[in-house]
């Protein structure tokens, strides 16, 4: 379907974004707003959860359920709502800051227990919110706030990392072409499994090197050029970034393999949504009189 023909109105919050004009962020909340109406979905039926920052006030501008949770803590809330009531569509959305910085752990758990749901990073190489400090994917020797000097620190490779935790779906999208960000996200939603996409969505504020020409110059689409996404050897080669090219789109989608709501024993009566409640009205009751 092209996706300039699909309707998003039902994604459609009453907020209006408050993102400075020109955020990559505009492009990132469209195109999921097309990847949603793409995959058939119902607002009802999707949950949006976010961290902190400029980014992770995504969900106020989506129109579905959603959570703004704590700084580093989407993906944490994300899986509960998840466990909880798994017929839910879960999306949790966030910063590189939120995400690879302090909510490092969360994401690296929540890769290898493979629950079903979807990671939305926009990735500006910055703490945006709290206006404009190095991030845990700032380039070295970058001139921020925190680093007036440059960035001494090495960048993590946020694709490399999904990749060795055991990520069953990496992709990596640019807000600067939000059609086809759209298609990987639709493909990241359907995937049977943990979806990471990392989307390069630049900060026009305060980062002033990773910049959209900057990026235009850069960035390639690994299908376009015939990337097999089964095979995850040539999914870490993509991810090394050989001769300075960003790759996007679909590195690596692992055959189907059980997700942890598949294997969790706890779910043998159902997830926790479809069960009875374990007391009685009047157990409960009596319950409740005995902490008085
Ligand atoms: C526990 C905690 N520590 C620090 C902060 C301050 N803080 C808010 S947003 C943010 C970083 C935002 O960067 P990022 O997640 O990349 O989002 P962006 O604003 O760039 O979209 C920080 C450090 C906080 N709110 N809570
Ligand atoms: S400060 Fe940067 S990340 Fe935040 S809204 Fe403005 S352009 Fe976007
Ligand atoms: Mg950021």
């Amino acid at each position: 379907m092209p996706t300039e023909t699909v309707d998003i109105t039902k994604f459609k919050s009453k907020i209006a974004p408050d993102w400075c004009p020109g955020c990559g962020d505009f492009g990132v909340l469209t195109s999921l707003q097309k990847a949603c109406a793409m995959n058939g979905l119902d607002s009802k039926d999707v949950v949006v959860v976010s961290g902190i920052g400029c980014s992770s006030n995504l969900p106020g501008f989506f129109g579905s359920y959603g959570m703004h949770t704590l700084h580093g803590r989407g993906v944490a809330v994300a899986q509960g709502v998840r466990l909880a009531n798994p017929d839910l569509t879960v999306i949790a959305t966030g910063g590189d800051g939120d995400g690879y910085g302090i909510g490092i752990g969360h994401f690296i758990h929540a890769m290898r227990r493979n629950l079903n749901m979807t990671y939305i990073v926009m990735n500006n190489q910055i703490y945006g919110l709290t206006t404009g400090q190095t991030s845990p994917t700032t380039e070295l020797n970058t001139q921020t706030k925190s680093t007036p000097e440059g960035s001494i620190e090495n960048p993590l490779n946020p694709m490399q990392l999904a990749l060795v935790s055991g990520a069953s779906f990496v992709a990596r999208g640019f807000s600067g072409a939000a059609d086809r960000l759209a298609e990987v996200m639709a493909a990241a939603i359907k995937h049977k499994g943990f979806s990471l996409v990392d989307v390069f969505s630049p900060c026009v504020t305060y980062n002033k090197t990773n910049t959209y020409p900057w990026f235009r110059e850069r960035v390639y689409d690994l299908q376009a050029e015939g990337h097999n996404a089964s095979n995850w050897d040539n999914a870490m080669i993509a991810a090394k970034q050989p001769n300075n090219r960003i790759a996007t789109g679909i590195f690596y989608q692992a055959p189907a393999t059980p997700t942890y709501e598949e294997l969790e024993p706890a779910y043998k009566f159902g997830p926790p949504t479809k069960q009875k409640l374990g007391l009685d009205k009047e157990s409960a009751a009596a319950l409740i009189a005995s902490f008085k």
